[in-house]
């Protein structure tokens, strides 16, 4: 269809984010249109009830639409290679995201984070931090509420979660502070390798005023100007504006500067990965200047997100972790390495790959797994990578694999669920996964103390 030549804005995707777009243009007075490719795309009615005069075009991408608009607002679940999208782009069509509305129109600093693995856990930190102090802060993003519903003119500071999608339609940010937690693969079926992850993720740099650095993960140096604050937290030696871990008295500590801050036992969230996600948030914190003590207090009493290395139950001497948001190799191998304690490890993995590769997982599960049980599409692939190290199996349902991972684990084992990958071949997303998993470990718990 034909756009009105004063309605030359396309907001693509009807999503959480287009609608999130299209309520920012209309408290701004913007015109715009919606396209979304699929025939009945899930915020449908909620769009037509909120708004009634906007053009709506559903189903397959128009390439005239397209090219006839001066600006394409991009959800991130669409590919920028998308032929309609890349042939409006080439002709000189103005792109980009909800990120980059937000960056030019928020007022409050802002905290900008991502990278492969700890996003959120680390965003929520930080969140609240702020809050223990008493600040008015924002949080959302790739978390939780898109970033154009987080604006307000009482906000004092956002914390956004970002991801790679939406940093790659994203021209300038100027965060007040802006990381990199750290850089493995992920989505290389979205951005075709390595190099091009990185860089969409070093977007995130673009004018910011002060830079986090992970010291563990050289590919999270940006490279910035001299004169732009550098903060760097890792799990070696601290030292100035370097956040650190310090032994004391037999105990080991989380530091800055070499003077001690908070014993790492007085945490609840567990595994040396998150010792890291720890001194990610006390260094953005600082970068912000919120005052240490309302940021150890928010640290001891933070209890971890659900489906991040969650426990859910002890059976027998058997401990259960729900770790369903590990959706990349990276996370399952920091979450096998992090829970392998004096026990074993049971591995449940698998689902949809993404175009990984799961060597370093079956590498990193033969040196400290008792045994594996693969799940969904990539299980045939992990079998075949693990080549008999340790005792595995293939199950077609997630109970039968806790069934399964129970029968393999001895007194003192961890059984964990973390997949790897994502999860569409067998559940609605992430979450579900990780209830059917508890729900398994709530029966089989119900089963033995019959
Ligand atoms: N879609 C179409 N046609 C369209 C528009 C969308 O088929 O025209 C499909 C996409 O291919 C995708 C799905 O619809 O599979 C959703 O896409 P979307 O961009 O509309 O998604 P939103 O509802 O706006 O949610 C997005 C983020 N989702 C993605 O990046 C896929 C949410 O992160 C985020 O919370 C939300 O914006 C608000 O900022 C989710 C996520 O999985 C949690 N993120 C990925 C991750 O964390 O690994 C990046
Ligand atoms: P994200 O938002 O980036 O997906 P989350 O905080 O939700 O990150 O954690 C997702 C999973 O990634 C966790 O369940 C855990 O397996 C793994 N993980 C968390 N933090 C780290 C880290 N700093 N390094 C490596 N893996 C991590």
């Amino acid at each position: 269809s034909l756009i009105a030549s004063d309605n030359r804005r396309v907001v693509i995707g009807l999503g959480n984010t287009g609608l999130s777009i299209a309520r920012y243009f209309t408290r701004q007075g913007l015109s715009f249109a919606l396209a979304d490719s699929r025939d009945i795309p899930p915020g449908l009615e909620e769009f037509r009830r909120e708004f009634p005069g906007v053009e709506l075009t559903l189903g397959e991408f128009s390439e005239d639409q397209f090219l006839s608009a001066t600006e394409l607002v991009i959800s991130p679940g669409i590919s920028l290679a998308e032929p309609a999208i890349a042939a409006a782009k080439s002709q000189g069509v103005h792109v980009s995201g909800d990120i980059e509305w937000f960056c030019r129109e928020a007022k409050a600093p802002l905290v900008a984070i991502t990278g492969s693995n700890g996003k959120s856990t680390v965003t929520t930190l930080v969140g609240e931090m702020a809050a223990c102090e008493g600040r008015r802060v924002a949080v959302g993003g790739n978390l939780g509420t898109p970033a154009l519903d987080l604006l307000d003119d009482s906000v004092e500071l956002y914390v956004l979660e970002l991801s790679s999608f939406q940093l790659e339609r994203c021209a300038s940010v100027g965060a007040e502070v802006a990381t990199v937690l750290n850089v493995s693969e992920d989505h290389l079926d979205h951005h075709g390798s390595l190099i091009n992850y990185h860089q969409a993720k070093h977007r995130i740099f673009r004018e910011c005023k002060q830079v986090v650095i992970n010291r563990d993960d050289a590919l999270s140096t940006p490279l910035v100007p001299d004169d732009v604050v550098k903060w760097s937290f890792g799990l070696g030696r601290s030292d100035f504006r370097a956040f650190g871990l310090m032994e004391k008295e037999g105990e080991q500590y989380l530091a800055l500067a070499r003077e001690p801050l908070l014993p790492v036992a007085a945490m609840k969230i567990v595994g040396s990965h998150n010792i890291s996600n720890a001194l990610a948030a006390l260094a953005l914190g600082s970068a912000i200047g919120l005052a240490m003590p309302a940021m150890l207090t928010a640290l001891c009493e933070f209890k971890g997100l659900p489906h991040r290395c969650e426990f859910v139950a002890e059976i027998g001497r058997v401990r259960y972790y729900n770790d369903s948001k590990g959706t990349n190799v990276g996370a399952a191998v920091s979450a096998l390495r992090g829970l392998a304690g004096s026990g074993k490890v049971v591995l449940i993995a698998g689902g949809i790959g993404k175009g990984a590769d799961f060597t370093p997982l079956m590498n990193a599960a033969a040196d400290s797994a008792r045994a594996a049980v693969f799940i969904g599409e990539m299980a045939p692939k992990m079998l075949e990578l693990l080549a008999g190290r340790i005792p595995a199996a293939i199950c077609d349902t997630l109970l039968s694999a806790v069934n399964a991972a129970a029968n393999y684990a001895v007194d003192g084992d961890v059984v964990l669920l973390s997949p790897a990958c994502a999860s569409f071949d067998m559940f609605k997303n992430y979450e579900h996964r990780g209830e059917v998993f508890s729900d398994a470990v709530k029966s089989l718990a119900r089963g033995v103390s019959v």
